[in-house]
């Protein structure tokens, strides 16, 4: 007689049980957290593959270490110890350098975009050092670990993976698996997120790609892109010193420009040289060496703030442009003598 260890009352119940079982599996067992809802958007907007997006993000790891260097808290620097980071001789020098071997693709690209070029090169010597220090983090790996296991900022990041699968092959440096970058995901020279490629990156040399690692014009021309559809003013300035009377108003800084600049004035804060009496201004201090410094910032160092919000970052990049475009014009008048 065969054993049925089942007792008959409970026989009944087995289809029903393992029908649940069966219906509260997934149908991909998903490597990360949300990852084929993620799929699904990509390949519902652009015709991808899921099986190749899957692919894709089942290699993608979980780093530790871009959680750590995400969290880390930032150290809340003052301008004085801020600055000395940014404008250092070697900094200036090899900016300087890059400007004259680099002069005429800057300039062109300057004058096509209405942005003084200086300040491209200012951009990547403060982000990458000239492209020397792009990042050593997989991107798809950054993303992912930011995108799917860092609650604070999953959504930005989320999107940004998003961007990253839906780009063109043609806009990326290369095969997506083996893009390296910041632990943040930012890439190339200038350390575009996916976003900022999808709207701003430019082939400036026409091959057909966008490569923002390896061709100076792509970089130099996204860049200026970036700058110009961000409302740079084509020879507008960008901050200038203000020497504040001793009844001088207390302002709070905004990055958009607050008031003409003659209200400012009027307010206690003088110009240290000729400025347009109606040029949109805000009032920034900073806490500098030899004690608080006063700068008008106009629309131009709003637009650098649209790169990295920080003033400081926008004033580190205002300061090597000028840096560079001094020494580019000693070194100038140096060759004109010989
Ligand atoms: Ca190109």
């Amino acid at each position: 007689m065969p054993v049925n260890p089942t007792p008959r009352r409970f026989r009944s119940l087995f289809p029903l049980a393992l029908l649940l079982i069966v219906a509260s599996l997934p149908v991909w067992a998903d490597t990360h957290p949300g990852q084929s809802a993620l799929v699904q958007e990509v390949a519902r907007d652009t015709g991808k593959s899921p099986a190749a997006l899957n692919a894709l993000l089942d290699q993608a790891k979980r780093q530790q270490g871009i959680l750590d260097a995400i969290s880390r808290p930032a150290e809340a620097k003052p301008w004085s110890a801020y600055r000395p980071i940014f404008l250092t001789d070697k900094r200036i020098a090899d900016g300087v350098a890059f400007y004259r071997e680099h002069r005429e693709l800057l300039e062109r690209i300057g004058r096509q975009y209405g942005v003084a070029p200086q300040y491209l090169v200012a951009i990547i010597g403060v982000e990458t050092f000239y492209g020397r220090v792009t990042g050593k983090y997989k991107v798809l790996d950054a993303l992912v670990t930011l995108g799917f296991y860092y609650p604070p900022r999953a959504k930005y990041f989320r999107q940004q993976l998003k961007t990253l699968l839906e780009l063109p092959d043609n806009q990326l440096a290369g095969p997506l698996d083996t893009l390296a970058g910041s632990y943040a995901g930012a890439q190339g020279w200038g350390q575009f997120m996916p976003d900022s490629i999808r709207d701003y990156a430019v082939d400036a040399d026409g091959d057909g790609r966008i490569d923002l690692q390896n061709s100076l014009p792509d970089i130099l021309a996204s860049v200026a892109n970036y700058f110009a559809k961000h409302g740079w003013a084509s020879g507008g300035p960008v901050a200038a010193r203000a020497q504040p009377d001793g009844a001088a108003k207390p302002l709070t800084w905004q990055a958009q420009p607050q008031w003409p600049l003659e209200q400012l004035e009027a307010w206690g804060y003088a110009p240290l040289q000729h400025l347009n009496p109606g040029e949109p201004s805000s009032l920034l201090t900073l806490d500098g060496a030899q004690g608080p410094e006063h700068w008008f910032t106009f629309n131009n160092f709003r637009v650098i703030t649209t790169y990295n919000r920080s003033p400081m970052y926008a004033m580190a990049v205002n300061q090597l442009a000028q840096a560079i475009m001094d020494g580019v014009h000693d070194a100038d008048r140096v060759d004109s003598t010989r």
